[in-house]
């Protein structure tokens, strides 16, 4: 396809699919003010473990910032405007990150992206996240951005079935993953954490998942 040639990969970019790019350490100029950030998100609405549907409870922790934040219990997932810990707004979204998840989408060619919705993930050694789909926005047109901060992870990414060959790529602190277009309903997970620790964080992983999901 021609409209590919625009986005010819280089050791900063590089293409997974027709709507995926991996954008290496594009979040690097930004990392101690989105730490910060995520600090004042968590004395806010602190990580908690989310319990699934089936009555699984998730190794990674979770909490939100922005209008809208995902959440999970034995009824289902839903983004809700409320955090039904605090019983308060989800904390309103860092400027640093609102910033970040728009200039990486444009960098990516998805223009005026506007999340509503940032979910942040910790993750310590052995947390994983099991294949699944991100299909509780209310349309696919956007793409979601994601920003992995802290220890390194490996990322599974499968098709648009569960069963089927996953593909292994290795997020780094300060990589940008955009996902969108026809790449936006894949199955994708994180396998269990190694514990090798981070020069500025330590034994965690964060990782930012930017939605427009209302
Ligand atoms: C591929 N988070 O929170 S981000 C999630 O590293 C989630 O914590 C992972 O999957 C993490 O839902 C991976 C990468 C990601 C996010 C959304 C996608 C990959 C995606 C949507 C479609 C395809
Ligand atoms: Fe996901």
């Amino acid at each position: 396809m021609e409209t590919l040639d625009l986005f010819e990969p280089t050791e900063r970019e590089q293409r997974l699919g027709p709507g995926a790019v991996l954008l290496r350490g594009f979040a690097l100029p930004q990392v101690p003010a989105l730490v910060a950030a995520i600090a004042a998100v968590a004395s806010a609405s602190p990580f908690r473990h989310l319990v699934t549907p089936g009555g699984f409870t998730m190794s990674v922790a979770m909490t939100n910032c922005g209008a809208l934040g995902w959440t999970s219990d034995r009824l289902g997932y839903q983004y809700t405007a409320i955090d039904p810990e605090s019983g308060a707004p989800w904390p309103a979204m860092p400027a640093v990150f609102a910033q970040l998840a728009n200039e990486a989408a444009a960098a990516a060619g998805f223009e005026h992206f506007e999340p509503d919705a940032c979910l942040v993930n910790r993750y310590t050694p052995g947390a994983r996240l099991s294949l699944h789909q991100d299909k509780n926005e209310r349309d696919y047109t956007a793409p979601i951005v994601s920003v992995s901060l802290g220890m390194r992870a490996t990322f599974l990414w499968g098709g648009l079935a569960r069963s089927g060959p996953t593909l292994k790529v290795a997020l780094r602190h300060g990589d940008v993953v955009v996902w969108g277009g026809a790449d936006r309903l894949r199955y994708h997970g994180v396998s269990p954490l190694k514990d090798e620790p981070h020069a500025l964080l330590g034994s965690q992983r964060f990782n930012l998942t930017f939605r427009q999901a209302g």
